[in-house]
Formats: structure tokens, C-alpha cells, sequence
């Protein structure tokens, strides 16, 4: 906790890792800390989010949360620190808003390379009155749709960027 609010934090190490997907076939993967999919990053709206990037990958990445966030947070190329270099680190600063089942990934292009060999992971955001049940239509949803009522009941600061890609 941090004036009153809840803190998360996370480490989140990118690394090359050879992983085999049946008897005797290996495949080069690029990874979140060893894993595809990355490691789930589980919050409640409203709490203040610190993801440490280190990148012990031999290529360039990056990661990008879809959501709302400050546009120097978005972890895309040329846009605020952009791409994380081998050997470097960079902590990704923004509030949880809105609620919703997101993706993150790398945004180093080529981007479809970069998340195919692994580069991807769930971030979820609680609302701050808990879950609701399940319904039909939610368990028919895909990791980038939310309820409409999330867009109807938050607001996005001017200085964020609603990604979705
Ligand atoms: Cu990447």
C-alpha cells in the first residue's frame, strides 16, 4: 500500500528459450520468463501497477498493455522509452483502469514474429466491487473484449491511449 492504495508489483524477464512442442522438436522461443504464455498479471481497478521489464534476450523488446495507460507507458516503438535493448530494463508505471481481461505482448516489430515465438500474456483487471457471475456471453468473450458497461462506467485521462493492437 501507497497512500492508501494497493501497490502490485512484478518482475517480467524476456528470454530465449528453446522449448519443445512435441517428442524431439525443438522451437527458438522468445518468452516471458521462460513461458508461453507469459506469467498472468492479476489486479483490481484503481491499484497502482509497477511491471519491471528486463530484457536477457539477445533481441530488442518491449512490452505493451492493452487498456488505458499514459501514452509514455505504452511500450511501442519511438513512443516514450520504446524498445528495451539486450542487457536493459525499464518499469512500466500506470494505473489499473479500466476493469477487463487484456492481452500484453511485445510491440517490437516484426510484430507478428515477436508474439509468435511467445511473446504474449493475460492481464487482468477486477472491478473494484469483485466479479460478477459468469454468463453465457462471458465465457463466449476473447481475451480483448470486455463487458460494455466497462467502457460506459470509466473514463479515459486525455493523456492516455486506448490500445488495440
Ligand atoms: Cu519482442
Amino acid at each position: 500500500m501507497e497512500n492508501g492504495r494497493t501497490v502490485r508489483e512484478w518482475t517480467l524477464r524476456a528470454e530465449d528459450r528453446e522449448i519443445e512442442v512435441a517428442p524431439g522438436v525443438v522451437f527458438p522461443a522468445w518468452t516471458f520468463d521462460g513461458r508461453i504464455p507469459g506469467s498472468t498479471l492479476r489486479c483490481t481497478q484503481g491499484d497502482l501497477l509497477r511491471v519491471r521489464f528486463v530484457n536477457r534476450s539477445e533481441h530488442p523488446h518491449a512490452m505493451h498493455f492493452h487498456g488505458v495507460h499514459p501514452t509514455d507507458m505504452d511500450g511501442v516503438p519511438m513512443v516514450g522509452r520504446g524498445i528495451i535493448e539486450p542487457g536493459e530494463e525499464f518499469t512500466y508505471v500506470f494505473d489499473a483502469e479500466p476493469f477487463g481481461v487484456d492481452l500484453y505482448h511485445c510491440h517490437v516489430g516484426p510484430l507478428a514474429e515477436h508474439i509468435a515465438r511467445g511473446m504474449y500474456g493475460t492481464f487482468v483487471v477486477d472491478p473494484p466491487a469483485g466479479r460478477q457471475p459468469p454468463t453465457s456471453w462471458s465465457w463466449c468473450s476473447t481475451a480483448t473484449t470486455r463487458p460494455s458497461t466497462a467502457r460506459a462506467t470509466s473514463s479515459t485521462p486525455s493523456t492516455a491511449s486506448r490500445s488495440s493492437t
